[in-house]
């Protein structure tokens, strides 16, 4: 306890300072001051940092010169195989000719055309690497003449030699003083140098007559493919353009029926035209919309249905589609508007409910025309239909649909004035009606059906359409007009005006001679359906 007091009072043990003293690591540490240790870790680690980055610079450069090496090797191959054509060519060529005149141009030529290959070679090769190598081949390539020259030089010694000691043995032993051999060998060394320099100089030449040669080969080469490539789309053009001019020629023939699916409703092909729309004040049964006349012209042919869209066809689109029509989505009791008195002649009771297309009051087939479908509705199936077929049908304008039904014809009536003539082509209020709600006198004929009839059951009009006029009345695409002043004269749909309602056209199983006319129209709003209206289609031919 004392000594600890002791301590407390500020005199340090002795231990505390002569311990660190006593080993040299222990004085190290105290010798070395942490700034300068920092200074020291930091050039230790510049000097690793640089030792890293010799090794990669060396690393580098042996790469670049390892590269530079199979260039220079991938050349000289090149050039040797070459000089072994050249040369192969040249002894074929002495085989066949016999004849010293000839070898030379011979070997010429096919070291010509043997460099004009190889220029190529150097050519593409010298796109992509630079000026250094296209050096180094210069100087491959003078090397190799030099070669050949020496060669060709031995060669002529050679031989010279053997013809001196065959024919002239003894000149060396004449008596004239021999050259000074110190001449001599001077002599053959300017000789020599001056074969060099000649040999380097016909290098150089040769090769830059190479460079040119291949350049303007590639460049003969890419006008060629260019001339190709234009070539191939000229004729693809034309022959799109072919197909372009055959197909509307094929499809557009006027009276050609189709249908874009096995299920489809049949379209006919109706031609492009001019015609009056609208009926002359002179026409009994006229309305005061029909007019003022006026001419109208089709620029386009375009495809109207065959018939009217029928039961069956519109169930397709329903089930198909899960499309309910607006007569279905109606919260009150009866969807539809009917048309049905009690006719006890021909066995009709009373009212029958009428609902929507599935019950509309009068009994159908599947080959009738639909019933109850608005103007919406209609235009809800011919989007599914474009929608299934890629192709574009949609309700037809009013003036398409009046200059199909008169098919040329300028009469009340395709078929002519007559309303007693329509139950050959149209089903109508005939003799069998009773009641006619007072719009007039019924048709003088016998159609064979007091409803709806089975679509396409009459003669056609002369462009091959079946019940344009009578079995139902038929939407059309134009926003309502009491007048044709300001209407388009182009075949368009005319979409101002009273768009809320649509012009019906062409007549019902119910309609009496005065509206079943060609010129006749209906209107209705866009969401109206009863038991006397459906619809018919047009596509758009493209
Ligand atoms: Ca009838």
């Amino acid at each position: 306890m004392a000594s600890a007091g002791k301590s407390d009072s500020g005199t340090p043990p002795p231990t505390e300072l002569a311990a660190p003293a006593s080993t040299p690591l222990a004085e190290a540490f105290v010798k070395i001051d942490p700034e300068e240790f920092a200074r020291l870790e930091a050039e230790e680690l510049a000097r690793s940092e640089a030792k890293e980055e010799e090794r990669i610079a060396l690393e580098h450069k042996t790469q670049v010169e390892r590269n530079a090496q199979a260039e220079r090797q991938a050349v000289e191959r090149a050039w040797r195989e070459q000089e072994e054509y050249a040369r192969g060519v040249a002894e074929l060529k002495k085989k066949i000719a016999r004849r010293e005149s000839r070898r030379a141009p011979a070997i010429a030529a096919a070291v010509l055309l043997g460099a004009v290959a190889l220029g190529a070679l150097l050519y593409n090769h010298t796109l992509t690497q630079d000026r250094a190598t296209k050096a180094e081949a210069l100087r491959i390539a003078a090397e190799s003449l030099e070669r050949q020259e020496e060669e060709r030089r031995a060669k002529l010694a050679a031989d010279a030699s053997g013809k001196d000691a065959a024919v002239t043995p003894k000149v060396e032993s004449s008596a004239e003083p021999a050259e000074d051999p110190a001449d001599r060998a001077r002599a053959e060394a300017y000789s020599e140098n001056a074969a060099k320099k000649a040999a380097a100089d016909k290098a150089k030449a040769l090769a830059l007559k190479i460079e040119q040669e291949a350049r303007r080969m590639a460049e003969v080469a890419a006008k060629k493919q260019a001339e190709a490539m234009a070539q191939a789309e000229e004729r693809a053009r034309a022959q799109a353009a072919a197909r372009v001019k055959e197909a509307p020629r094929a499809v557009q023939r006027p009276g050609t029926v189709f249908q874009d699916c096995p299920d489809c409703p049949r379209m006919v092909v109706i031609p492009a035209g001019e015609f009056t729309m609208g009926s002359p004040a002179s026409e009994a049964g006229r309305g005061v919309d029909e007019g003022p006349q006026r001419q109208v012209s089709i620029a386009q042919p375009f495809a109207l249905g065959r018939s009217e869209v029928t039961v069956a066809e519109f169930r397709r689109f329903a089930d198909e589609s899960g499309y309910r029509t607006e007569a279905e989505r109606d919260a009150r009791a009866q969807g539809c508007s009917g048309f049905i008195y009690a006719d006890p002649a021909a066995g009709i009771p009373g009212a029958q409910p009428v609902t929507s297309w599935r019950s509309p009051g009068l009994t159908q087939a599947d080959s009738h025309p639909v019933l109850c479908v608005s103007w919406n509705d209609a235009r809800a199936y011919a989007q599914w239909l474009s929608k299934k077929t890629g192709e574009r049908y949609r309700l037809p304008t009013e003036a398409e649909w009046e200059y199909a039904a008169r098919a040329g014809s300028v009469a009340a009536r395709y078929w002519g004035d007559d309303p007693v003539q329509a139950c050959r082509f149209a089903n109508v209020a005939d003799q069998s009606r009773f009641q006619t709600w007072g719009f007039g006198q019924k048709h003088e004929c016998t159609d064979g059906h007091y409803f709806t009839a089975p679509a396409g059951g009459y003669s056609p009009n002369r462009f091959g359409l079946y019940d344009m006029l009578g079995n139902v009345w038929e939407w059309t695409e134009d926003c309502w007009n009491a007048s044709y002043a300001g209407a388009p004269a182009d075949g368009t749909a005319w979409l101002t005006g009273d768009c809320a309602q649509r012009v019906g056209r062409g007549g019902s199983w119910s309609t009496v001679p005065r509206f079943a006319r060609s010129a006749s129209r209906n209107k209705n709003t866009a969401d109206h359906r009863d038991n006397l209206t459906g619809f018919r289609l047009a596509r758009t031919l493209e």
